[in-house]
């Protein structure tokens, strides 16, 4: 997939997306992620991008003009039309359902704001979405589009190793939380790893990570359950969960 990214620091996106799972992506040619910066589209020796809000009050906003050539180079660098996002903490929460959504489109344009935000008309007339990261504030919008691409990226085809592999993950397969991980030595002074988990017993280690898995979501996201379709087997081993939950001095899970 291709994705745009209008950003007044496009080196920092070029920077972040450059290590790991996304940076393998692009190399694999599975992504190809391209800076626009506003700047170069501003007009005057001072290439202003940004000026008071009307109204008064601190802070600046970013203007229509600037922002509106930069995406129209962007938009006319590929015939592929995109889906344009803006990055706001007004936007919808970004969920992994979402970035499933959006990782199988086949172009993105990430816009990111700065300042106060982008001048409300140009929002109206060029943005299809507006995402937000999360409840809390950050300084732009740069952060925000590094999560996106990296959530979408890890979901292209070949993108991942099969050690890595997706389905397992958090939210992906069911929507649970990850059951605890373990590697070697099986004795540390910090304590042991579980027996199941050494006991070659596949089906008996398979029935204690879903019980980890649910118990962890019970702990610590519960309203995620109300939305995960939990069999009976499910609510069995979670309700076991429970019972040695309650039985045993409260441990963090
Ligand atoms: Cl997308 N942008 C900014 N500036 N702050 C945020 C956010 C986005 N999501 C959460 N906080």
């Amino acid at each position: 997939m291709r994705i745009d990214v209008v950003s007044l620091f496009p080196e920092f996106i070029a920077q972040c997306a450059g290590f790991g799972v996304v940076g393998r992506a692009q190399e694999r040619k599975l992504l190809a992620l391209h800076g626009w910066n506003p700047r170069d589209h501003a007009e005057g020796n001072y290439r202003r991008v940004d000026d008071r809000p009307f109204g008064g009050g601190p802070g600046m906003v970013m203007m229509i003009e600037p922002l509106q050539a930069c995406l129209a180079a962007a938009r006319a660098a590929d015939p592929a039309p995109p889906h344009v996002i803006y990055l706001t903490p007004q936007g919808a929460p970004l969920t992994q359902a979402r970035v499933r959504e959006l990782a199988a489109r086949p172009r993105l344009v990430l816009l990111c704001g700065r300042y106060e935000g982008v001048d409300e008309r140009l929002v109206a007339s060029a943005v299809d979405e507006e995402i937000s990261i999360g409840d809390y504030v950050l300084s732009g919008g740069e952060l925000a589009a590094a999560v996106v691409i990296d959530a979408v990226a890890r979901l292209q085809e070949g993108a991942l190793n099969d050690a890595e592999s997706a389905t397992q993950d958090s939210f992906e397969a069911d929507g649970l939380l990850d059951c605890p991980h373990f590697t070697h030595p099986a004795s540390h002074a910090l304590g042991e790893v579980p027996a199941v988990l050494r006991s070659g017993d596949h089906a008996a280690i398979a029935r204690w990570r879903r019980q980890q898995a649910l118990g962890r979501t019970w702990l610590r996201r519960p309203e995620l359950l109300d939305e995960a379709g939990l069999s009976r087997t499910d609510r069995a081993l979670l309700e076991a969960f429970r019972q040695e939950a309650c039985q045993t001095v409260p441990k963090k899970a």
